[in-house]
């Protein structure tokens, strides 16, 4: 009564089940809601990145200069806060991937320049996908350092917000973050907890990388510093979280699997680690305490994982 999970990377394939929320075609609460070419648009991305099979070149997505800009206005605007509000490894990664032309601030890159560095630096790899996944889905990718991304982007109209990921949030917000070794590896160990784990444990892991990897906040210098993608992207966010109007409290990963949060507005309540090692230890605590009647090991050179 283990639930099903991929042995393999290739059996990625069949972890790409969506769940509904915030879509333009039904919530209003979404910019793009009502806006017919947009749909079209997202949809479109969408279908191409459920075509996608595991070992195919990324897809080339032929981006419109409106799209562009969309892309120019968040980044410049990102910019202004990313000197006093970002940690240090995001600075660091983020200045690489400019100094290599990989990301440009005017153009959207091509996620396959991306996915080339990417695996360079951690060995993580890009697969496409067609919106919020479900997390059993989402954490097992991690699990083969897959990382699952949106190729569609947030609605023009609305630059500095998106109810769910896009293609923006993704490259500004986690990929210089998976270029990091230890964010890397803090992001697989949850994806391998998560394989053939019961629905309250997926819930559970889902939350401790909502807090950290999404939401997350360091000390560095004495001043909160954000780590977690979902912040690094979201200029007005950002602000918050680093602010003092939020609670902040001291990251513990089995405090922090049970916190209730919020996916619809700014977060009320942020947890801060000490150093993104320092979390990563604690995670690795958390992981022992987690019961599976059996273990899994992970094989780089057979990109499998073995059940023990
Ligand atoms: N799906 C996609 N496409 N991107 C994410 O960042 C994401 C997801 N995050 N599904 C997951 C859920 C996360 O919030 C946790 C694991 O539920
Ligand atoms: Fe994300």
């Amino acid at each position: 009564d283990v639930p099903w999970f991929p042995r393999h990377i290739s059996e990625l394939d069949k972890c790409s089940n969506c769940v509904t929320k915030y879509e333009p075609t039904t919530d209003p609460r979404h910019p793009g809601n009502g806006d017919d070419v947009y749909i079209a648009r997202r949809k479109f991305l969408n279908d191409q990145a459920s075509q996608y099979k595991h070992g195919q070149p990324f897809p080339i997505v032929d981006y419109s200069e409106a799209e562009h800009a969309t892309w120019k206005a968040v980044f410049e605007k990102l910019c202004n806060l990313h000197g006093s509000h970002t940690c240090s490894t995001y600075r660091k990664n983020l200045q690489f991937l400019l100094d290599e032309g990989v990301i440009t601030t005017d153009r959207i890159p091509q996620l396959r320049r991306i996915n080339e560095y990417l695996q360079k630096k951690t060995g993580f790899i890009l697969r496409p996908c067609s919106g919020l996944l479900s997390a059993r889905d989402f954490l097992a990718s991690l699990a083969f350092r897959v990382f699952q991304t949106t190729t569609y982007l947030r609605h023009g109209a609305s630059p500095h917000h998106s109810p769910e990921p896009d293609l923006i949030h993704e490259l500004l917000g986690h990929v210089p973050m998976f270029a990091d070794p230890l964010i890397a590896q803090m992001s697989q160990d949850i994806g391998l907890m998560s394989l053939g784990a019961t629905d309250e444990q997926i819930e559970k892991l889902a939350t401790v990388y909502w807090f950290i990897i999404e939401f997350g906040l360091c000390r560095e210098d004495g001043k909160l510093k954000a780590i977690g993608a979902g912040l690094l992207s979201a200029y007005g966010e950002l602000m918050h979280a680093c602010s003092d109007a939020p609670e902040h409290r001291e990251f513990d990963p089995a405090i922090t699997a049970v916190q209730k949060y919020e996916d619809s507005d700014y977060q009320p309540l942020y947890f801060v680690a000490n150093s993104i090692q320092d979390a990563l230890v604690k995670l690795r605590q958390f992981a022992l305490s987690m019961e599976r009647p059996f273990s899994v090991v992970y094989n780089p050179f057979t990109q499998s994982v073995e059940v023990i």
